[in-house]
């Protein structure tokens, strides 16, 4: 058993790949200017395809609609492979740990515990996503090791029909949409260069209300999946970051199964179920990643905040729940999803 070594991932450019990018942003212009566009959180502009928010800005390292398109073209699915999808803030960094965690047990059994990738790279650096990491360098990740282990933003409107056709698994993370609001502000604001000022929380609460967040509305991205998930119960798990924090080793023991990796009883009495959620736990990666660049402009604290539930409590206005609360009520209406945690009231 064995997946992507962290330290295979490369992501240096030639040339040729400048053309390439050339290619693809020239193949799909004519599209681009059709699209609704608004303004973006991080980026300049956002681009509605599908039903969805893109950016658009074509590079190795940056998601953009034109990489989303023409991975859709020349990607393959394999059935052994495992998808994890969420919207951004929702819990990434999170289950691709786990994941990686739960795959590799084997592989890094031996070793000392300072030598898992988990306690020296950025989880994004284990889970290539498809759209900027798999974009750039598929070769890289057609390397005969399994399973292959990729994450995305794409809702499920445009998710890659290779990846419905496989068989594969996909795990799919949600959270709390207040929460989710709340740390891409942050994010945002770590992230907006000198050339653009800061966000203001009012703005952010407008944008993400009209559903404009990126891969948005956050509202469609969830409800797309749930009801994938409700047809192919096989496929597809569908988890909220809330549960996970409320029983990590019965989620992580779950996603184990789900993903045809179950905890023997024997890994059970040695503890490894408790050895990954402490491996992959906000205090261990955020302590890992509390210095460097996962790449330019994109400190690896970026992705290690709070780690709570709730905290949109301290940001948004009794007025604010309320709309949020309505329009989630509203759209997940009929839908069996919660955001409760134990004694945390969320909704
Ligand atoms: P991404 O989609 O851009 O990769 P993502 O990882 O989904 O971001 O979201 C980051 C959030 O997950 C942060 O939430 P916050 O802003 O509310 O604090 C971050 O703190 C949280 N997070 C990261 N790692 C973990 C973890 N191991 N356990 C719990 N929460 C985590």
């Amino acid at each position: 058993m064995s997946t992507i070594d962290a330290s295979s991932l490369s992501f240096a450019k030639d040339s040729s790949e400048n053309d390439n990018l050339a290619l693809i942003q020239c193949r799909y212009k004519d599209m681009l200017i059709t699209c609704p566009k608004e303004k973006g959180w991080v980026s300049e502009n956002l681009y509605m395809y599908q039903g969805f928010w893109h950016f658009s800005n074509i590079s190795y390292d940056v998601f953009s609609i034109e990489a989303m398109m023409a991975i859709q073209n020349t990607f393959q699915a394999q059935p052994t492979d495992i998808y994890l999808i969420t919207l951004p803030k929702s819990g990434t960094t999170w289950i691709k740990a786990v994941t990686y965690a739960i795959v590799n047990r084997e592989r890094y059994k031996n070793s000392t515990l300072s030598s898992h990738p988990l306690l020296a790279y950025n989880p994004h650096k284990c889970v290539p996503f498809l759209e900027t990491e798999v974009f750039g360098k598929t070769s890289v990740y057609v390397d005969g090791c399994l399973p292959r282990l990729f994450a995305t933003h794409i809702p499920y409107t445009s998710l890659l029909q290779s990846i419905l056709d496989s068989g594969c698994r996909i795990v799919y993370m949600c959270r709390n949409p207040k929460d989710v609001l709340v740390s891409l502000f942050h994010f945002t604001n770590k992230l907006r260069d000198k050339s653009r000022c800061q966000m203001a929380f009012d703005e952010a609460f407008e944008m993400f209300s009209k559903g404009i967040m990126p891969y948005g509305p956050y509202w469609d991205h969830v409800k797309g999946y749930y009801n994938f998930s409700l047809e192919h119960p096989k496929s597809i798990l569908f988890l909220t970051y809330e549960d996970m924090k409320e029983d990590t080793v019965n989620r992580v023991k779950h996603i184990a199964e789900f993903l045809g990796y179950p905890f023997t009883k024997e890994e059970e009495a040695r503890g490894v179920v408790g050895e990954i959620v402490r491996l992959c736990g906000f205090k261990s990666l955020s302590e890992v990643n509390k210095h460097g660049d996962f790449r330019e402009g994109v400190p690896n604290d970026a992705f290690f905040r709070e780690g709570k539930v709730g905290d949109w409590r301290k940001h948004l206005t009794d007025e604010m729940t309320k709309v949020l609360t309505q329009i989630t009520e509203q759209k997940f209406h009929g839908m069996d999803i919660s955001f409760e945690v134990g004694a945390h009231v969320q909704n």
